[in-house]
């Protein structure tokens, strides 16, 4: 089935860095999502929580079920069918997430919980030998998944957490960020690729060549980009990268961590256990090679396999079609937020993806959201575990819309029309 229409494209308007247009068929994608067809509160769901996390098509849920009810059995180690047919579903996945990131080995995929243990694996394991000097650089808009790993690496080695900030657009300051890299003592670059928070999408591969030309190596959390922009780590050349299944249409409980194979190679395990060793005695271990040596224990097989469907699913509609599409969304959300007095809006970087966050004068962002709910449009409202963000523009909170390929046009104008409910409400 084409997932692409023959009618002619909505004009696009140059917000952001898209290029393509979208030709997607929407009704047919929303067809594959069975979870869209119900209603909340007697109204038809609008889902706009794609960035905390995303719906599940038809072929990923079926997949999952298809593997526990056909052949499931645990991986690497049984000599039976039902072990060796689990274990090749298990690893074809690994090759996808390879293609899907251009990886240049199946060797330098490591399947994880979610982005969050990718980043904590980085943390302990690569960190495990910084000393009181030393400095990790990050940014003033990372979730708290790369910011906490690195403070308790610096709590645990006496290292140094140094944060580059970002202007009141949310755009990443360059040239700080560069000046921090100039210390002498940079061990690590950590950054995210889309901010969950504002939307920006930072110049990754420029941060990247910054902190190379001083030896530095980069860690890129991907967590928000993988859904949205195609993700090629040898043009990046970044040194580790990590996401999660959940928000890119695959099941929760499954993350990856990018590593080049010679960083991963001379980086002590993360956790022991069965499977990531070769040989064990009481007085030494051998450990497996790349990449079973960072996967102890028994993994999540049925999702792994499941995060392989979603990954062919999403490569065969495209991402430059997904990101066309979420563009256009973002930029019909954002004309008419506009027009919202006293609504503003956070984050509006010159290249920004398919979220937006806001508040609006005299009503708390928790109450939009419930007032929105009972609308039937499921959004975001807190501080998206993105607190450092929260405090740059003096809020506690913000409402949060984000956008899946899914998503239509009347959706938004759903959601800005419970939105003047909410002003109706308030009086505002
Ligand atoms: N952000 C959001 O609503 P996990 O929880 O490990 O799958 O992903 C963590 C994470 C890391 N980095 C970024 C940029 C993220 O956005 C997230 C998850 C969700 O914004 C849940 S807090």
């Amino acid at each position: 089935m084409s997932l692409h229409s023959a009618t002619a494209p909505l004009p696009l308007t140059p917000l952001t860095s898209a290029t393509t247009r979208s030709t997607l068929d929407i009704a047919r994608i929303r067809a594959e999502f069975p979870i869209l067809r119900r209603k909340v509160h007697d109204k038809p769901l609008v889902y706009l929580d794609n960035a905390a996390s995303v719906q599940k098509p038809k072929a990923v849920i079926d997949a999952i079920s298809e593997c526990y009810t056909g052949y499931y059995a645990n991986i690497h180690r049984g000599v039976h069918l039902l072990s060796e047919r689990s274990t090749l579903a298990y690893e074809g996945t690994r090759e996808k997430v390879r293609a899907f990131l251009n990886a240049a080995s199946t060797q330098e995929i490591i399947f994880t919980r979610n982005a969050t243990e990718s980043i904590n694996l980085v943390a302990s394991s690569f960190g495990s030998d910084f000393k009181p000097g030393d400095e990790v650089v990050i940014t003033g808009m990372e979730h708290h998944s790369n910011i906490v790993p690195w403070q308790l690496l610096c709590q645990r080695t006496g290292a140094t957490l140094k944060v580059a900030p970002f202007t009141e657009t949310g755009e990443l300051i360059l040239e700080e960020y560069e000046r921090l890299l100039d210390s002498g003592r940079v061990k690590l670059a950590a950054f995210v690729h889309i901010s969950n928070a504002l939307g920006t999408v930072n110049p990754v591969k420029r941060m990247t060549e910054l902190a190379h030309a001083r030896g530095i190596p980069v860690l890129i959390d991907g967590a928000q980009s993988v859904p949205h922009l195609a993700v090629d780590v040898q043009a990046l050349d970044c040194d580790f990268y990590a996401f999660s299944s959940h928000k890119v249409y695959g099941p929760s409980g499954v993350g990856v961590l990018y590593g080049k194979k010679a960083l991963l190679q001379a980086m002590p395990p993360y956790q022991g256990g069965g499977d990531m060793i070769s040989v064990v005695t009481f007085e030494k271990t051998e450990y497996a090679d790349l990449p079973n040596k960072f996967e102890a224990g028994t993994p999540n097989i049925a999702d792994v396999i499941g995060l392989g469907v979603a990954l062919d699913w999403l490569t065969a509609i495209g991402l430059d079609q997904v990101a066309a599409h979420e563009h256009a969304l973002l930029e019909h959300a954002t004309r008419q937020l506009r027009e919202i007095p006293g609504l503003r809006i956070m984050g509006t970087a010159r290249d920004k993806a398919a979220l937006v966050a806001f508040t609006l004068q005299g009503a708390h962002p928790h109450d939009i959201g419930t007032i929105l709910d009972r609308e039937g449009v499921a959004i975001r409202a807190g501080h998206h575990c993105a607190q450092p963000v929260m405090q740059h523009y003096g809020v506690p909170a913000t409402a949060r819309a984000s956008f899946a390929v899914y998503n239509t046009h009347d959706e938004i104008d759903a959601l800005i029309k419970a939105l003047w409910k909410v002003k109706e409400m308030f009086e505002l």
